[in-house]
């Protein structure tokens, strides 16, 4: 079997010790980065679809969660950019009640590698914390939320809500996850939407350079 389908056949197992070797082994057999990354992103899909399914449990879907971070980890350096001059801050969380992380990491780490100084408040974030962040920080001129539950869609629309009323200016916000649409994106305005983390990087760059 070639080793980027072990990749993908092993986080599906949930083997996240096993997960980082094969990733390097795959990366020595001459698969770029971005292709083990998206093998490993396919293997997320059919455990979601195993747990609609009735298949596999909370358990077993938090396992191939591991096994994934643990191969992300081995392809990061990989992704790292090359700007030397920042474009700003952005500050990027998975808002309240939601503790999905894979997707908002990989975010975190393509608006990093295009250029800006990034400021992980990690999972569960409440609207509050997000602007006590942009009060923190220097610079901060992009604000990304994810968000991967249609429950916690309400409280996509209530940070972003919050993030515009609060009397702060000088950032644009872009929201994301696998339930948010650009439709939704813009009823709750979102200064702009991005269907992955490739794109997530390019609409960061355009809301700051205009
Ligand atoms: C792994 C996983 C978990 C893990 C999460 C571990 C972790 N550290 O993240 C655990 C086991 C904890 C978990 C728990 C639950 N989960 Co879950 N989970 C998943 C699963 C299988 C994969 C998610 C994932 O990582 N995908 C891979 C990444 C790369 O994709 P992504 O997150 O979509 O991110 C990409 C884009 O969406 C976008 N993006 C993401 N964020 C952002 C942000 C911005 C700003 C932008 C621009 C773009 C962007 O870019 C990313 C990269 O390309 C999905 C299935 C699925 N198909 O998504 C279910 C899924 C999301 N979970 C689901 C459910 C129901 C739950 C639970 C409620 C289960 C339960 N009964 O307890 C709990 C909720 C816990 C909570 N309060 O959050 C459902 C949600 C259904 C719904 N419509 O709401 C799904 C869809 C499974 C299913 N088919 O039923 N889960």
């Amino acid at each position: 079997m070639p080793k980027i389908e072990e990749v993908k056949a092993l986080v599906e197992a949930g083997k996240a010790k096993l997960v980082p070797a094969l990733v390097q082994e795959a990366l020595d057999e001459g698969n770029s980065a971005k292709n083990i990354l998206q093998a490993m992103v396919d293997s997320m899909r059919v455990i979601g679809d195993k747990f609609s399914a009735g298949e596999i449990f909370v358990p077993e879907m938090l396992m191939s969660a591991k096994a994934m971070s643990k191969g992300v980890d081995v392809l990061k350096p990989l992704f790292a950019g090359q700007s030397t001059s920042s474009l700003g801050t952005c500050i990027i969380g998975t808002v309240e009640g939601d503790l999905h992380d894979i997707g908002k990491n990989l975010v975190s780490m393509m608006i990093g590698s295009a250029g800006f100084d990034m400021v992980d408040l990690g999972v569960d974030v409440s609207a509050a914390k997000f602007v006590e962040a942009i009060k923190e920080n220097k610079n901060v001129n992009v604000v990304a939320c994810s968000g991967l539950l249609t429950t916690t869609m309400p409280k996509m629309m209530e940070t972003v809500q919050t993030l515009k009323n609060c009397g702060l200016s000088g950032f644009k916000v872009i929201v994301g996850g696998a339930p948010v649409s650009a439709e939704f994106a813009a009823s709750i305005g979102a200064d702009a939407f991005a269907l992955d983390a490739g794109s997530a990087a390019v609409k960061a760059v355009e809301l700051v350079k205009g």
